[in-house]
């Protein structure tokens, strides 16, 4: 990792604080509407569950122009809580909002982490709890349910469990969490949910890894931290925190750079620790903590004909990489499917009577559109196969890394569609077990990962020994 990134504003009040036992940070980037609210919830939640315990909240800016530091320093102070909460605490909770420093030119949410990971480690803090700021389901009680495993059961990392609505957390859906079930063995339903308790020492181990990229300080952060806990053998476990509300996104139209940082930090990391899953078959639940929730997300409007036209568009540009990086038989399936995604989208923005499926689509239901174009069909066996040929090129492949992960957004973006269509029907626990359902598609096919894998390594091996001087004698 880089060395200290500390501007001499935030050493001076990391001098002034000294110690801190529990800090919740908050990572902002234009949040001035909805981060007031999370951190009264925080301050309410740090003074009501630990009030013996001396706490910190932390907001780590990217130095937004809307004013979001400002909401934070004008919210009401931590009296107002202990006001409203008839609570008397030990300690008098602190507060900061800082504009945090770029990590090697590099600012998002991974850089606002670091400097929070930084603080939180200078303060010799016992558990550190990291939620987004533009939550608007938090209460009070998240606090307890993310920091209580740590400071109460021994456990390192803290990953959240929630409600979401079944269109949501696309990336979640389709990549991390099959993936890193399927590779480590352990099943976290919310490898990327932003919303994590991290115990000291984790946070530690974080500040001594080396393997810190541009990814990783954007949105890499997420996998990078629950990665980092499986392999380092951290004791991870769930907690039951409800809904998650949050900004919604169209998957289509907010979620390509997303997934580029996402899922370039995933595989980075399968290909520098195969020693942490090549050997791992099948998967086991980890523990989960808190009380059961039954709650409703609220429903989430996706654009399915720009997903599938997206596919469409892809074959154009990336063709030539998909031919590269995937086995023959999915590079073939995946063009046909890029040729029938596109039709059927163009076919259907005519019947809908949408001129383009580009901006159009947005005016009518997600369900409605899904119908349109309900003979799509991408497979669970073609995704997981794709996703595995990817791990393997990413290592051994001749194609770098950002090219392979442009490559493969517009297959994300077709999965994704012929997931929503698939779904258009199913209340949330249907949807539930069809994104289980992908899982095991996915463990079921990790022989296949491991052998190819091999013979891959085995084949670098004997190119090395030919390259290297005087090295194989033929
Ligand atoms: N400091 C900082 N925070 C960011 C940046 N981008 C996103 N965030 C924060 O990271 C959190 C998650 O971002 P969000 O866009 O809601 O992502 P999603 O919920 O995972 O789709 C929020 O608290 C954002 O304010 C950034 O560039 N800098
Ligand atoms: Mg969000």
């Amino acid at each position: 990792m880089p060395s200290s990134v500390l501007t001499p504003a935030i050493a001076a009040e990391i001098e002034r604080l000294g110690r801190a036992d529990l800090v919740v940070g908050i990572p902002s980037f234009r949040n001035a509407t909805t981060i007031g609210h999370v951190v009264r919830a925080a301050q309410a939640g740090l003074v009501q569950y630990f009030p013996d315990l001396r706490p910190l909240l932390v907001n780590s800016d990217a130095g937004s122009p809307d004013g979001t530091q400002r909401v934070v320093a004008e919210t009401e102070p931590p009296d107002y809580v202990e006001r409203i909460l008839l609570v008397r605490p030990t300690n008098r909770l602190e507060r900061l909002s800082l504009t945090y420093p770029e990590v090697d030119g590099v600012g998002g949410k991974g850089a606002a982490l670091r400097t929070i990971f930084e603080i939180a480690a200078a303060l010799d803090a016992r558990a550190l709890v990291v939620v987004d700021s533009d939550l608007r389901s938090i209460t009070p009680e998240w606090v307890e349910l993310l920091a209580g495993p740590i400071l109460k059961g021994g456990f390192d990392y803290v990953t959240p469990l929630y409600a979401r609505h079944k269109y949501d957390g696309t990336i979640t859906n389709t990549v991390t969490y099959p993936l890193t079930r399927a590779l480590y063995g352990r099943r976290i339903r919310q490898p990327i949910g932003g919303d994590f308790g991290v115990s000291g020492d984790l946070v530690r181990h974080y500040l001594s890894r080396d393997d810190w990229t541009a990814e990783v300080s954007r949105f890499g952060i997420d996998i990078w931290m629950t990665t980092h806990a499986l392999i380092g053998g951290f004791a991870v476990c769930e907690t039951r925190l409800g809904a998650k509300v949050h900004d919604p996104k169209d998957p289509s139209a907010d979620l390509g750079p997303m997934f580029r940082q996402v899922v370039g930090t995933i595989l980075g990391l399968a290909g520098r620790h195969p020693g942490a899953w090549l050997e791992i078959r099948g998967s086991h639940e980890v523990p989960a903590y808190g009380f059961e929730r039954w709650v409703e997300p609220s429903p989430l409007q996706v654009n399915t004909l720009r997903l599938l036209s997206e596919l469409g568009a892809g074959r154009v540009t990336h063709a030539d990489t998909w031919r590269a990086m995937l086995a023959p038989d999915h590079a073939t399936a995946v063009e046909e499917l890029a040729v029938e995604a596109g039709q059927l989208a163009e076919r259907a923005a005519r019947r809908l009577g949408l001129g383009g499926t580009e901006s159009g689509g947005a005016t009518v239901p997600t369900d409605e559109m899904s119908e349109a174009v309900s003979a799509f069909h991408f497979p669970d066996e073609l995704w997981a196969g794709i996703v595995y040929d990817v791990v393997v090129a990413a290592r051994f492949g001749p194609i770098p890394l950002e090219r392979l992960v442009a490559a493969l957004v517009p297959l994300y973006f077709g999965r994704v569609g012929s997931l929503v269509i698939e779904c258009r029907h199913l209340d949330q626990a249907d949807a539930e077990e069809r994104v289980e359902r992908q899982a095991r598609a996915f463990e079921l096919r990790k022989p296949h990962l491991a052998d190819s894998w091999r013979a891959a390594a085995a084949a670098a091996d004997r190119e090395g020994a030919d390259a290297a001087p005087g090295g194989a004698g033929r």
